[in-house]
């Protein structure tokens, strides 16, 4: 029944690609995992749209959304929740951020040429699938070729690349793999460059160039019921734009490592491991692509690095009409920043004269999560299952002393001389049962308690920075060391209808928050100067409904469509505004497509309401801005002229408008000039080969 589900969701999330599986199952440039999938739960692969970033998915799935920050800095949003509290694997790994203010969000490490599935856990997401999963959990997998079918070696790959006019930037990938039954290796290389895009009448936003170049490779055995694969990917993104950021990203370079080991015993029994390690360096400059480093402005650098590994272990065994798994979970990670202030100007305040000035405002900061869980499904019923998981998680966290210029003396001693040390006990629980209450319609209810730790960030900020995780609200937050941890009840009901020819699926959700981390105005950030907030424990709520309904006329057309709407509401105001920050405004999208032996066309509507409901401080600084609505009409086209040659070309926002997201930053992270305009008319064709 569920199954059912799970491929109309697929279809209506991202309808090109996604018709195409439910009706051309022989497309092999789009992967998407089935079987992995429980109830509710989807995937999303990249197409021949000419996406280069993964995040960009997100804009289809429903209830998701992406908070744009750069070209390749696409943070992950779900139903009003982002950043650190949306759990995300990369291939096995629970990916850290280099960046302190997540220049390179997880999902920006895998190029879109390059991933074969992004899989979004839909609703309240199990326990079994993250530690910290109080905004969701989101998996993606990078693609690896396949084994050979039969004896003999086979080789398989991956050959892509694509233009598209609105920056000038081009993309080419390609992926081998040789292969016989039992043993896989493979190798992959991406490379992707475009400048500055244009909004409408050639008119370019500044600081939306980019440059990344990506290599995977591995080494995968099976045999019988024995699964076993070591995975690298290193990541280097040169000169690109975070127009939404103080800087830009010199680059971010480093890899990741996974094994992973999985043993399915029979009768129900598994055995699943995983084990990563990670190493990242990041420079960042507001000198690279803006007036840092001259007579207007200071010249601001900074030097980051990321040290982290991980291990997860799972066994499942039969219990009652169902399985149980019981798992262990831990992972580390490290941090570290320098900023460099070089006193170019006169005006700036801060060094004079070309001097230097150093902060070290994460010295060796450590944040270690160590968590265990167990979860059963099974069937309670005729057509009624149940999931029932509970997760108990120790974080531990510290931060080595930090270091600055003489006027920050105060703070610093401050800071030092505190005790750092911060432990955090949480429990996750989770109840959700499934319901097929006919041939045509399933019932979905979910119960959860879900958690997380502060960040780093929200913990270890000394003094007032713009390092916070890619808020780009144009304000500077300082830490609280007395934070607590966020707890979030949660509701969920979903209901999805379908016959053969359509389906009507809402979830509609509620979501109490305690403790929730944001932005406040304080007596202590107050006395500090214009701009600042403190990380505040707040009460919070967040409720919505997601929506997607899909129609097909006959054999060729079909029309789909999914609507979002979330409400973010803090509850007892110390002032009279009430919103939450970066909510997206009630937004749809609509496409009529038409499908023929090889060839697709589509016609896509994407329609975001205003949002008026932004948040407001204390005395009204720092407030978030409006954003008006828009509209915008997609072309897309693919042909598959041979089997497995995929030739994709379209036009994006064909009216050429200009507009604005209002989960995009402002330019150069001041409210004053207003959000960062996004792409006008994109003509864009790509061209692909699977083998
Ligand atoms: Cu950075």
């Amino acid at each position: 029944m569920f199954k059912t589900k799970t491929s109309l969701a697929i279809a209506s999330a991202l309808a090109i690609p996604l018709t195409a599986i439910a009706e051309h199952e022989q497309l092999p440039n789009i992967v998407v995992e089935g079987s992995a999938m429980r109830a509710g739960t989807f995937g999303t692969a990249p197409d021949s749209s000419g996406l280069k970033d993964t995040a960009s998915l997100l804009k289809r799935v429903p209830g998701a959304n992406v908070n744009r920050n750069g070209p390749l800095t696409g943070i992950a949003s779900y139903r009003g929740m982002f950043g650190n509290r949306i759990n995300i694997f990369v291939d096995g790994a629970n990916m850290k951020e280099v960046g302190p203010n997540s220049m390179d969000p997880p999902l920006s490490h895998i190029p879109a040429p390059l991933t074969g599935s992004l899989t979004v856990q839909r609703g309240i997401a199990p326990v079994s699938s993250g530690i910290e999963t109080i905004g969701g959990s989101m998996h993606v997998e990078s693609k690896k070729g396949r084994f050979a079918e039969g004896d003999g070696i086979e080789t398989s790959g991956v050959a892509s690349m694509g233009y598209s006019s609105v920056e000038d930037g081009h993309y080419g990938s390609l992926l081998g793999a040789v292969a016989n039954e039992n043993h896989k290796l493979y190798l992959s290389g991406s490379k992707e460059q475009g400048r500055d895009y244009k909004i409408r009448n050639n008119q370019k936003q500044d600081n939306t160039r980019y440059d990344r170049e990506v290599f995977t490779t591995g080494y995968a055995y099976q045999r019988d019921d024995h699964e076993f694969g070591i995975n690298y990917s290193n990541n280097n993104t040169g000169h690109t734009g975070t127009p939404a950021l103080p800087m830009d990203i010199v680059y971010v370079k480093g890899g990741l490592y996974d094994a992973n080991y999985s043993w399915n015993l029979g009768d129900g029994y598994k055995l699943k491991t995983n084990i990563f390690y990670q190493k990242m360096r990041h420079l960042m400059s507001n000198a690279l692509f803006r007036n840092g480093g001259t007579a207007d402005r200071d010249q601001i650098s900074s030097r980051t690095r990321v040290e982290a590994g991980g291990v997860d272990f799972a066994f499942t065994m039969p219990l009652f009409n169902g399985g149980l798994t019981v798992g262990v979970n831990g992972d580390n990670s490290n941090h570290d920043a320098v900023i460099t202030r070089v006193g170019t100007s006169v005006s700036d305040g801060g060094p004079q004269g070309g001097m230097t000035a150093n902060i070290n405002p994460f010295n060796d900061v450590e944040r270690d999560r160590y968590s265990f869980f167990t979860e059963w499904e099974g069937s309670v019923a005729e057509d009624l299952t149940l999931e029932l998981g509970a997760r108990y998680t120790h974080t531990w966290m510290n931060a080595g002393e930090v270091s600055g210029p003489p006027p920050m003396a105060g703070a610093i001693t401050a800071f030092n001389e505190a005790d750092r040390k911060r432990n955090f006990n949480e429990v996750d629980v989770t109840a959700v049962l499934y319901y097929a209450m006919s041939e045509e319609l399933d019932v979905e209810v979910g119960f959860g308690r879900k958690n997380r730790a502060p960040t780093y960030q929200e913990l270890y900020l000394f003094t007032n920075l713009s390092s916070v995780g890619g808020l780009a609200d144009g304000n500077t937050y300082i830490s609280d060391l007395g934070l607590e941890h966020e707890t979030a009840y949660q509701f969920d009901l979903a209901f999805d209808w379908h016959n053969d020819n359509a389906y009507i699926a809402p979830r509609f959700f509620y979501h109490y928050v305690d403790d929730y981390i944001q932005g406040e105005r304080t007596a202590r950030a107050q006395a500090r100067g214009n701009n600042i907030l403190e990380f505040t424990n707040i009460q919070a709520q967040l409720f919505g409904v997601d929506l997607e309904a899909g129609y097909s006329f006959n054999d060729n057309w079909r029309f789909d469509a999914g609507l979002n709407y979330v409400r973010g509401l803090r509850v007892n105001s110390s002032t009279d505004d009430n919103d939450l920050y970066r909510i997206a405004p009630l937004n749809g999208r609509t496409q009529l497509t038409y499908e023929q032996s090889g060839w697709m066309g589509a016609i896509e509507g994407v329609f975001y309401a205003d949002q008026g409901d932004v948040i407001g401080y204390r005395d009204g600084i720092g407030n978030e801005l409006k954003t008006k609505g828009y509209m915008l009409m997609n072309l897309r086209g693919k042909y598959e002229p041979y089997p497995g040659v995929v030739i994709g070309t379209g036009i994006e926002n064909v009216l050429d408008t200009k507009h604005f997201d209002h989960l995009g930053g402002y330019t150069n992270h001041n409210r004053e000039n207003g959000r960062v305009a996004m792409p006008g008319r994109n003509i864009y064709a790509t061209l692909s080969y699977n083998w």
